[in-house]
């Protein structure tokens, strides 16, 4: 079948106010780069002639400032799920402008089928090429485009030239089927391929093709900063005791890495060590810092949802993607986030917290409680069934004001069932095998900064008793001191004891 070619501007022309649009990718990659700033424009034209625009929009995670920073500033976005992080869109989150449902990333694409977020008008989907019976070698990030594509109604491709088609090959597309015939998810091992190199779609719903032109648009890290290069190597100094005492097996198990600063500085430093073997990684995102742990073999085998690499290290990919090209898969996010598989392989989860309390709460999505920074992400997926499940943070925030160990999290995101580590500058504690108590000890003294161990130990030796002895009326002091005063540090816990 013959496709027809159309502009990014006539492509979002057919788009209507109240439609669901649905994209490809997960991060920036894969994300589309042309049409949705288009229903931008639209947006911003139609609210200047006084009548409503805004679009649902469901993507894999975030997206980039392409998709949700630009149809944010326009105020396009009604509806909005499951991850995001731009600032333009954080602001209307916070402000109420946008509805965001924050979802576990593996559960979108069952949600959309199981018809949670209502009808797909559009899917909108970056590829490196396609086929005339509408086979589609994707772009460098996947997410949920199986369900979206399988749902919509119409098809947009946004045909990337900068993609090279040998891509072809790296994708491993699988779709499970819905309860009550939902089958085990055969990946044993994270190289394991299980499905279709190509998303293979109806042709006849794939309403145009966009060329397009461009890199993702990832930004490089800057280098770790010394707090980051403590935490990486406290992370790397549990790795290495859990490895040397045993308690790991001898191949190692496969690593998941979150996302941000924290988390690339741990990988780099994973690289270093001669203390442990080399690795595989069943994760959702690998950032720039895995390129370089392939290339050294020090990772043998990446599974991911996304290359989240900056220009120059996408640029680098394609340039060798002959080196690369069997030591990489990319899944959707139901399958590089299943809790079935996480669970079967033994993955070591590392995550980033905004902030953890003493008995072992993680907040990983809320600053103080109530302003939505990005979302839980895959953090759940992965926290809930790996075979451990490591957070970190720096010890304090914004120059020392702001403690991120704190008596009692502000928004609870993973409970102390699921936590089994934390990191932070200060040092790891062990919350596996301790009761309650006992881990607010080994939090406060090991990875609380100095400045507040005796604030901590003084609200939990006023605790009110029981097994997990908070003081209800003083738990989130910090939080107020900090409201009220700009520094945690003048948390009072004598008015109410
Ligand atoms: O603020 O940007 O003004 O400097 O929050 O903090 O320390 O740079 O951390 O970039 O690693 O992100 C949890 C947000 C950490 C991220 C989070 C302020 C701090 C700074 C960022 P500035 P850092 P990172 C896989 C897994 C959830 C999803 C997830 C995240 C900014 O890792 O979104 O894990 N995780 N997904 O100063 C007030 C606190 C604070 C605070 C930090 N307690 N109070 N501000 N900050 N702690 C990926 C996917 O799912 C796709």
């Amino acid at each position: 079948m013959a496709f027809n070619n159309m502009t990014a501007q006539e492509a979002a022309q057919m788009i209507k106010n109240g439609d669901t649009v649905c994209t490809s990718g997960f991060t920036a990659p894969g994300s589309p780069k042309a049409i949705s700033q288009h229903i931008a424009e639209i947006a911003e034209k139609e609210h200047a002639e006084g009548r409503p625009f805004k679009i649902n929009l469901f993507t894999g995670a975030s997206t980039s400032d392409k998709v949700d920073g630009c149809l944010s500033r326009a105020n396009a976005i009604n509806m909005r799920a499951p991850y995001q992080n731009v600032p333009d869109l954080r602001k209307r989150i916070n402000s109420h402008d946008v509805h965001y449902f924050d979802r576990h990333l593996s559960e979108m694409s069952q949600e959309m089928r199981y018809g949670f977020y209502g009808k797909v008008d559009y899917a909108i989907i970056e590829a490196a090429d396609v086929t005339p019976d509408g086979e589609i070698v994707l772009g460098c990030g996947v997410g949920n485009v199986p369900t979206y594509a399988a749902l919509a109604d119409k098809i947009f491709i946004e045909l990337n030239g900068k993609l090279p088609h040998s891509l072809l090959g790296m994708h491993d597309i699988y779709m499970p089927l819905d309860p009550p015939y939902r089958r085990e998810i055969p990946i044993y091992s994270p190289s394991d391929r299980v499905g279709s190199p190509v998303l293979k779609v109806d042709p006849r719903k794939i309403v145009g093709i966009v060329h397009t032109d461009s890199y993702d648009g990832v930004k490089p890290f800057t280098a770790p900063d010394e707090v980051s290069k403590q935490i990486g190597s406290n992370v790397v100094s549990f790795l290495v005791s859990e490895y040397e005492s045993g308690r790991l097996p001898k191949e190692f198990l496969p690593l998941q890495s979150g996302v941000g600063n924290v988390a690339n500085a741990v990988l780099y430093d994973l690289g270093e060590s001669t203390r442990l073997p080399n690795f595989m990684m069943y994760t959702e995102v690998i950032q720039d810092a895995v390129l370089e742990l392939l290339k050294k073999g020090k990772c043998t085998f990446a599974s991911t949802c996304s290359m989240t690499f900056s220009d120059q290290t996408e640029e680098e990919l394609f340039r060798d993607l002959h080196y690369f090209h069997d030591k990489i898969v990319i899944r959707p996010a139901e399958i590089s986030n299943n809790p079935e598989v996480i669970r079967r392989l033994g993955v070591i989860a590392m995550n980033t917290a905004i902030e953890a309390d003493i008995f072992g709460g993680v907040n990983s999505t809320h600053v103080l409680g109530t302003r939505m920074m990005n979302g839980i992400g895959g953090s759940g997926d992965f926290t809930r069934n790996a075979f451990i499940s490591i957070f970190s943070c720096p010890s304090v925030s914004k120059g020392g004001v702001i403690s991120n160990i704190v008596p009692m999290v502000a928004h609870p995101d993973h409970s102390e069932h699921s936590v089994d580590i934390i990191v932070t500058d200060q040092g790891i504690a062990d919350l596996r095998h301790k009761d309650p108590v006992e881990r607010a000890y080994e939090i406060i003294n090991n990875c609380a900064h100095p400045d507040y161990r005796p604030l901590l130990l003084d609200y939990l030796n006023h605790g009110a008793g029981g097994q997990t002895p908070h003081s209800l009326r003083a738990a989130f002091e910090f939080h107020n001191a900090f409201n009220e005063t700009g520094d945690m540090r003048n948390a009072d816990f004598a008015k109410y004891f």
